[in-house]
């Protein structure tokens, strides 16, 4: 599926104090384009009760539900597309098993992830980290700004930038050259997502490019 560029935030969910369910509410009432179900290391059966609640929640509305990591579970909760790390199975691989899936993203974390992304070309790229975090257990190196900047550059698909990005720094990530952008704590470690979510899209409109 083609994918605008220019969609700004893209929220991956991952541990939301306030619930799965009502954290991808909040989303979809803000217009957030993009909501991925991230639950790393949960047992599967876990992963499709959230998964179709979120599927339900952003059901016939402008925000896509992607589910991390496995196809086959996006399959089976009804999501609109799976993210794949450069550790999942591969993007050509997905594509050609899971047609039934509109999108197909991928994670990278360097200049020759991105090159190679441009053979089979995915729908968008993640890329990061940008900053550090500790929200991924084993983080690649972070890049900085200039290090994605380089990267959003080459990118043959919208890329949206990941890792570290809170309020504070949001303005550098978009003067660098983002048209997009992720986070999951500065939403989901916050009791009032909605309000977060907001502040997110509020400084990221009025931030200089
Ligand atoms: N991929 C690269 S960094 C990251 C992922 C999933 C985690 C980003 O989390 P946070 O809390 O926004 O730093
Ligand atoms: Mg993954």
């Amino acid at each position: 599926m083609k994918i605008e560029d220019g969609f700004g935030l893209y929220l991956v969910m991952t541990d939301p104090v306030v619930g799965y369910a009502k954290c991808a509410e909040a989303a979809v009432r803000c217009g957030v384009r993009f909501v991925q179900l991230r639950m790393k290391n949960a047992a599967p059966e876990d992963v499709l009760k959230e998964a179709r609640e979120v599927r339900a929640v952003t059901k016939g509305t402008g925000t896509l539900f992607i589910m991390n990591d496995d196809p086959e579970l996006a399959v089976k909760c009804e999501a609109d597309g799976v993210h794949l790390g450069q550790g999942d199975m591969p993007l050509r691989l997905a594509m050609a098993r899971f047609q039934g899936l509109k999108i197909f993203g991928l994670s990278t974390h360097n200049l020759g992830q991105v090159q190679a992304a441009c053979e089979f070309t995915p729908d968008y790229i993640g890329v990061g980290p940008v900053y550090a975090t500790p929200t991924k257990a084993i983080p690649d190196p972070t890049l900085g700004v200039e290090g994605a900047a380089e990267m959003i550059k080459a990118a043959p698909c919208p890329a949206v930038a990941i890792g570290g990005i809170n309020f504070e720094n949001l303005p550098n990530v978009k003067r660098a050259g983002a048209r997009n952008f992720s986070v999951v704590r500065a939403v989901c470690q916050n009791n009032d997502p909605e309000s977060a979510i907001r502040r997110l899209q509020e400084i990221w409109a009025t931030a200089d490019k």
